[in-house]
């Protein structure tokens, strides 16, 4: 009798212990986000062309090195599962330099960095700028290119 509640225990064991290395399988599957960065200063990206691959998880970190507000925008893009891993702030005046607010924005409030996710879902040219009033016009811009 106890014996037997104690095998019974155990295959319990097993099987959650087998639960979890499928479980890990599963995830190692899909693949690890790419990882970009992109520095904003006072008043320029560090680079004018970022590279992501369509259905591939992002992890970009964005580190504001100025000392003014800089973010990342793109205006139309189709994107899933945004969200921030570190930092960033999910509600701040944004959008003033287009009128409408973008659908990937990434902000960091000066000498900070936000480290966000998501998965651009379809490949194409995405321009990408910088909302703070004039910064675009001032060169604030480059390209995301996903493959
Ligand atoms: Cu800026």
């Amino acid at each position: 009798m106890f014996t037997e509640l104690v095998r019974v225990r155990s295959l319990r064991i097993y099987f959650l212990l087998l639960g979890g290395v499928f479980a890990g399988l599963i995830a190692g599957c899909s693949a690890p986000p790419l990882q970009i960065s992109l520095e904003a200063s006072d008043m320029a990206y560090s680079v004018v062309e970022l590279r992501a691959v369509a259905g591939q998880p992002v992890r970009m970190t964005f580190l504001n090195a100025g000392a003014l507000e800089h973010d990342f925008n793109i205006g139309e893009i189709k994107i899933s599962g945004f969200k921030y891993v570190e930092g960033g702030m999910v509600t701040h005046e944004h959008g003033q330099a287009t009128g409408t607010a973008p659908q990937l924005h990434v902000m960091a409030m000066p000498g900070e960095r936000a480290v966000a996710e998501f998965t651009p879902l379809r490949a194409g040219r995405y321009e990408f700028f910088c909302s703070t009033e004039g910064h675009e016009q001032a060169g604030m811009h480059g390209t995301l290119v996903v493959q």
